[in-house]
């Protein structure tokens, strides 16, 4: 494979907006300290006190359970510390909702709180739901518990409040019909109201039709919240999971300003395509790179490893405001 195929898809007319970077897949199950099937979705930050980047993945081991574990870098590609142990490990006795692990961390930091916000899925004997915990060193956490109930998933806490409310981003399941991504408002981040549909997903053959989630936080620039969402399109070989955008109104994030209508990103290199759950990309985290502009994109590739695309916050904008569609038919 050379070097073209790891960083193209497609036509060469479509933009590349989102470059692999060429190390990956930069983490592998290989690389753990201790004995995983699978590392993948990772939440992403810079540290406060560090500048480090700080990815707290997703790994699977042999009992299909997960858990969760961080790895440190300056680069956020290379030489990575990993903790020796599980950071976060599924208590079943003293969290029940987490008795068949916890799944694909979303992290935020919270200036108000002067801490960050894990939110993240607690796969629960009722089914999947959202759990949130608050940290100041990805060390001890302050467990919050299940706060919106299954089935529900793909959950990220805004940074700041909007009129005294906590908003968060989810995607909750009905047992019929489409599963749209939704906005939820909380006086005090344990009680969840307001709910209503913020994306819904699009019909028939859409790339983003009958199932969408949230990708990453919702990444704060000059002219909203941009935001990553992943579409999956059922085929007869499987689920394809994709990457479009939406940007939602800085004050008012009820309010979706553009939509994209194509998709952006898509499985494409082997370890994309080959893995666990093939053709899956799922990014979960970012970073901003020192000149406001340069996004570092973290994502789940084939649910197996971890991979990193880089993107320009401007070029995504100005490609997103040319491909608008609002419409879901
Ligand atoms: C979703 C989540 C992700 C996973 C994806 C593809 O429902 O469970 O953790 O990466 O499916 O298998």
């Amino acid at each position: 494979m050379n070097e073209n195929s790891n960083n193209s898809q497609g036509h060469p007319d479509y933009k590349e907006l989102l470059k692999r970077h060429p190390k990956n897949p930069i983490l592998s199950p290989e690389d753990w300290p201790y004995p995983v099937n699978s590392v993948f979705n990772p939440g992403a930050i810079r540290l406060r006190d560090s500048e480090l980047i700080l990815l707290l993945a997703r790994a699977e081991d042999r009992t299909g359970i997960s858990h969760l574990c961080s790895a440190i870098s300056v680069d956020g590609v290379s030489n990575w510390k990993i903790d020796t142990s599980p950071t976060l490990f599924p208590d079943r006795d003293r969290r029940p909702e987490e008795l068949w692990g916890i799944e694909d961390p979303r992290i935020s930091w919270i200036p108000e709180l002067d801490r960050y916000a894990v939110t993240y899925t607690s796969f629960s004997g009722g089914g999947p739901g959202v759990s949130l915990a608050l940290t100041s060193d990805f060390k001890t956490f302050d467990h919050y518990g299940m706060i919106l109930s299954p089935e529900d998933k793909d959950a990220a806490l805004f940074p700041k409040l909007f009129g005294g409310h906590w908003a968060i981003i989810h995607r909750p399941v009905p047992a019929s019909g489409s599963a749209h991504i939704w906005i939820s408002f909380s006086p005090d981040l344990r009680h969840w109201g307001s709910h209503q549909i913020l994306l819904p997903a699009r019909h028939g053959a859409w790339w983003d039709a009958r199932k969408i989630g949230l990708s990453t936080p919702p990444i704060e620039t000059s002219e909203g919240w941009l935001i990553l969402y992943h579409g999956v399109r059922v085929t007869a070989s499987g689920s394809l999971y994709r990457v479009g955008l939406a940007l939602l109104d800085l004050e008012n994030p009820v309010q979706v300003i553009y939509r994209s209508s194509e998709w952006i990103f898509g499985p494409f290199s082997p370890w994309e395509r080959i893995g666990d759950v093939g053709d899956v990309v799922f990014p979960t985290g970012f970073v901003v790179g020192d000149d406001g502009d340069t996004l570092q994109i973290y994502y789940g590739a084939a649910d197996t490893k971890i991979c990193m695309a880089t993107a320009s916050i401007n070029e995504l904008l100005s490609w997103l405001k040319q491909n608008n569609y609002l419409g879901t038919t």
